[in-house]
């Protein structure tokens, strides 16, 4: 019982690791689609040198209030295998994902691996650190970000009204180091604005 408590002290520390931040980070993520779930999750790579995601994990905690609170959705943690190049992206995705998107996927992770409710998503690095958690939700009332049940200070929070989950985010490009994000299409599929294995596009994109 000691040894857990350790662990859990040790977790309680870091929220997000300044040494991690910057380097990687969740670019886009969906979720939640019509029918099937076609789900994938978007890495990228913003610094000027490869990165090796081995011992890298992308976590999923439920983050509904009520007993499944701080449970571990099916596939968490997914452990990342491969490279990522300077400037360049890791897609994970589902089977569903292939019958809508032309690209291949860097990895695989199972079908319904990302929860159609509130769930917070943490990136962590090879030492366990986090760089980044981000909670999306579907505004349920005592629905809170959270670590195995620890509640945490998320880097960003993806809500829509409160009345349904976000299908998915994309995070928009920015040079003074704000965070913004666009929320995806839940219908139809694919999502139109969803650009797996590729830069994002905001509709100030689309102007001439
Ligand atoms: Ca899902
Ligand atoms: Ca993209």
């Amino acid at each position: 019982m000691r040894a857990l408590a350790v662990n859990v002290s040790v977790c309680s520390v870091v929220v997000v690791s300044a040494g991690s931040r910057g380097a990687v980070y969740i670019n886009e993520l969906l979720g939640s689609t019509a029918a099937d779930d076609t789900e994938f999750i978007e890495l990228f790579n913003p610094g000027p040198a490869e990165v090796d995601l081995t011992g890298w994990t992308i976590s999923l905690w439920d983050s509904d209030a009520g007993p499944v609170f701080g449970t571990p959705d099916g596939v968490s943690p997914i452990r990342l295998r491969g490279r990522i190049d300077a400037g360049g992206f890791f897609l994970l995705a589902n089977k569903a994902f292939s019958a809508f998107y032309d690209v291949k996927p860097d990895q695989r992770f199972d079908d319904n691996g990302i929860e159609n409710s509130s769930y917070t998503v943490v990136l962590k690095d090879r030492l366990g650190e986090i760089v980044e958690a981000i909670f999306v939700t579907d505004g349920g009332e005592g629905d809170k970000a959270n670590i195995a049940g620890r509640v945490i200070t998320p880097d960003a929070v993806i809500k829509v009204d409160g009345r349904y989950i976000p299908p998915g985010f994309a995070r928009e490009t920015r040079t003074d180091g704000k965070r913004a994000y666009r929320v995806l299409e839940f219908s139809p599929r694919p999502a139109p604005s969803a650009t797996p294995g590729r830069p994002n596009v905001f509709p100030e994109d689309d102007k001439p």
